[in-house]
């Protein structure tokens, strides 16, 4: 199964992994990049065994399991627990600070600070706290936003945009990526890059945000359009939102990505992800002295001492996701292999 990795609960580690991607999880909540990388890696490298790791040695002698993570595989094994995920579990202010860290458009900094104003429930969020609009939507559909969608949901939203696109113009592009493109069973979200070759960034923005977007609210489908939560995107080629299948009563959230042509293998490698596999493909081009983002691929970058770059690099490779790869020297991935 390509969207687990070739694991399943026949694998001799399956209540090991279960716990640790556990942690995984809790780490990557608290924006805790280095503990998740840590417990993903482990993980990924569990899922790989074929024998049962019963102990802290067998399991140092591991790739990318050092002696702490190790110590905690014994003691999951010993004990069919561990204890630092159960005192999680119980750390009430902790629970509170996850639950918060779901309202859409929240962050860690906006969930610590609902704490120290007092507030412990949604309901006392949605009666006394200040909220913007985003997180005012992000409370109502609360259950919805936090519920995993099924992969075939995902490709019916999909559709609906692609349909309204293709009746715009019928040269226009729209794939849904992220988790779905990575082949999951299912999605926290609708991921979509739109484009259409010939056409410039600004042409395309106009037609998407203009009309598509304009048009899709006009049919019932899309809801509410939420502010993109880290507004790094001052070129305006992102939209986030909300959407609903006829008949349903369940809101998903819905990003779009517009991209023109020659930036489109760079796109794809971006909203493809995952996350870290982002992380560590951008750093090995940065080792060649590269630079990529989801825009291209550049070379002859000069970086300062502390590694900030000083000039922007002359750009190499912008189109075609394969040739990315092979520039940079990597291995084509499949997408469903490019989990981390
Ligand atoms: N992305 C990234 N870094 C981030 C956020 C996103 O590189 N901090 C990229 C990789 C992701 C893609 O964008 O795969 C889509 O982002 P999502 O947050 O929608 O994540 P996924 O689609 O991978 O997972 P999910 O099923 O939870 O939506
Ligand atoms: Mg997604
Ligand atoms: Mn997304």
């Amino acid at each position: 199964d390509p969207s687990t990795g070739g694991y399943s609960s026949q694998n001799p580690n399956a209540c090991t992994i279960q716990i640790l991607e556990e942690m995984g999880r809790h780490y990557d909540q608290m924006q805790d990049q280095w503990h998740t990388l840590a417990y993903r890696r482990g993980v990924t490298t569990l899922k790989k065994q074929t024998t049962k790791i019963s102990t802290a040695k067998q399991a140092a002698a591991l790739p990318f399991i050092g002696p702490r993570l190790a110590r905690k595989i014994e003691e999951i094994v010993l004990t069919n627990r561990l204890r630092k995920l159960d005192n999680i579990k119980d750390d009430s202010l902790d629970q509170v600070l996850r639950l918060f860290l779901g309202v859409y458009g929240a962050g860690l900094v906006q969930a610590n600070k609902w704490i120290q104003a007092g507030h412990r429930t949604l309901e006392d969020l949605l009666t006394r706290a200040r909220l913007t609009d985003s997180q005012k939507v992000g409370l109502e559909h609360y259950s919805d936003f936090n519920t995993r969608i099924p992969r075939a949901e995902v490709a019916a939203h999909g559709a609906v945009v692609i349909k309204a696109l293709k009746k715009l113009d019928p040269r226009f592009e729209a794939t849904v990526m992220g988790s779905y493109r990575r082949g999951a069973k299912d999605s926290g979200d609708i991921d979509m890059i739109i484009t259409r070759p010939g056409m410039s960034l600004s042409q395309i923005r106009t037609i998407v945000f203009d009309i598509l977007v304009p048009h899709l609210f006009n049919a019932d489908f899309l809801k509410v359009s939420l502010a993109t939560m880290r507004s790094n995107d001052a070129s305006g080629t992102k939209w986030h939102g909300a959407s609903c299948l006829p008949g349903s009563k369940t809101w998903r959230r819905m990003d779009f990505l517009v991209v023109p042509e020659y930036e489109m293998g760079a796109a794809l490698i971006y909203f493809t992800g995952n996350d870290i596999f982002n992380r560590s493909i951008r750093l090995l081009a940065r080792k060649k002295g590269m630079r990529l983002n989801q825009k291209g691929l550049y070379k002859d970058v000069k970086r300062g001492r502390r590694g900030e770059k000083l000039n922007e690099g002359t750009f190499v490779e912008g189109r075609s996701e394969k040739k990315i790869f092979e520039i940079l020297g990597v291995p084509w991935r499949e997408p469903h292999e490019r989990i981390c």
